[in-house]
């Protein structure tokens, strides 16, 4: 059912290319959303409501949902959905709290500072899938980051459901309502990336649109980049799990079926320096995806090109095939989980031990789940209050502290052949006024 990659006998220089991993072409679906991006941009509203007849197939009369919509959701919520999504909540806030950022001053010469002000994106339109995948956890891991940030307006949006009148899924709308957040749009696809980038009628532009979706919503994001700020981009999830001989095999097989069961072209990665692991494992997975509901979306998924397990010689091996691969989640199931876990430089989140699964991670952990996929890990990170704010420089210098400075500053703008900005500091003092 899932295939094998044998690198035992040593690791090959072009490691990326020989590791399983999906093909997303991102760059085709450019071309398609282009002409929605553009209809919305030039007909507002009429446009995303017809591309909504056209792509969710149905009929919507606004694009807003109503407040009631949201009261009506919250009320008619499961108890226990309610009471695990405002734990989600609780434990999310914790942790992105901790993450905010203080403004700092630094002494650079006497009478000349800088200063660091972290300002937050003032409004933001956060993205939540609808189709197959609805999401409600997905809302709290945008809008909590976001929030705790101090993001002035918040706006969320994810596509409008037939079978409930043209609203989002009635979760998603009742975890707004808990999370406080009453803008809240039945528009999906590309056609609600262009709503927040250029506005609407019924939809004030932002300036950053967060959140995961398929490729039309990366390709709109992709293509809107620069009028708007993006967060890393979505492609479909993937977990690796690194483990040795005494990992339990049960915990890896479910583990790996748990992110494979998102999406036939999830990725479910295991690499390990134990072929009797990789034996059980295999035979672990053949058993339990039968008991398993979305069996013919899984079975898809560990037979893909994008999954395999990865043979290699030791744990150092290892430690170097998972920072090749930068995957989106990895969890470590080893004799000394923390200690390798500390090794690793490219994940988008490290799961530690046996007792840290992804599925923790993507509801309740307190961490976030909007992740770099396809290697992005290697130079981006998951969402999180950094993703809302900037960092702005406030330069004050005294009049003495840039005469002391105005000698450097003269000398660097003569070598690079621009005089004038030399000059734009002697004028401040009766020196040599610029000829
Ligand atoms: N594993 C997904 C997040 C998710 N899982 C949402 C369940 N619901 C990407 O991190
Ligand atoms: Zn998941």
């Amino acid at each position: 059912m899932i295939s094998r990659i044998d690198l035992r006998h040593g690791l090959p220089e072009d490691l990326r290319d020989v590791l399983p991993r999906a093909e997303l072409d991102v760059e085709a679906a450019l071309e398609k959303v282009r002409p929605i991006c553009e209809d919305v941009h030039h007909r507002g509203a009429a446009a995303v409501r017809e591309l909504t007849a056209r792509f969710d197939g149905v009929a919507v009369e606004s694009t807003r949902v109503p407040r009631e919509a949201l009261t009506e959701a919250l009320e008619s919520l499961d108890p226990r959905v309610r009471a695990a999504l405002e734990e989600s909540i609780r434990r999310a806030r914790l942790v992105h709290r901790d993450q905010r950022r203080t403004d700092t001053t630094t002494q650079v010469v006497p009478g000349g500072t800088v200063t660091e002000r972290w300002v937050p994106v003032d409004r933001v339109g956060l993205y939540v899938p609808g189709g197959r995948a609805v999401y409600p956890s997905s809302v709290v891991m945008n809008v909590v980051p976001a929030q705790e940030a101090g993001v002035r307006s918040l706006a969320v949006s994810s596509p409008a459901q037939k079978e409930f009148g043209g609203l989002p899924h009635p979760t998603i709308l009742a975890a707004c309502e808990l999370l406080g957040v009453d803008e809240v749009y039945n528009a999906g696809g590309a056609q609600a990336v262009a709503m927040f980038a250029y506005g609407t009628e019924e939809c004030e532009p932002v300036r950053m649109v967060t959140g995961p979706g398929n490729i039309w919503v990366t390709a709109a994001k992709r293509l809107l980049k620069g009028r708007i700020g993006i967060d890393s981009e979505a492609g479909p999830t993937e977990v690796a799990v690194l483990a040795d001989g005494t990992a339990d095999a049960v915990f890896v097989a479910s583990d790996l079926i748990s992110q494979a069961e998102h999406d036939v072209i999830a990725a479910a990665v295991l690499i390990t320096d134990s072929e009797e692991l990789a034996d059980q494992v295999g035979k672990e997975l053949a058993v339990q995806v039968e008991a398993t509901k979305h069996g013919e979306r899984i079975k898809e998924a560990l037979a893909g090109r994008q999954s395999g397990i990865v043979l290699v010689k030791d744990l150092d091996d290892a430690v170097e095939v998972a920072d090749a691969y930068a995957a989106e989640h990895l969890e470590i199931h080893t004799a000394d989980a923390a200690a390798v876990a500390a090794r690793i430089s490219n994940a988008g989140a490290i799961f530690v031990g046996a007792y840290a699964p992804v599925s923790l991670g993507d509801y309740l952990a307190g961490s976030n789940h909007v992740l770099p996929t396809g290697g992005c890990a290697c130079h981006s990170g998951g969402l999180s209050v950094q993703t809302f704010l900037r960092g702005i420089h406030v330069i004050d210098y005294t009049r003495e502290a840039l005469a002391d400075s105005a000698l450097h500053v003269t000398v660097l703008a003569d070598a690079e052949d621009l005089p004038a900005h030399g000059a734009a500091i002697r004028a401040r003092f009766d020196w040599n006024v610029p000829q």
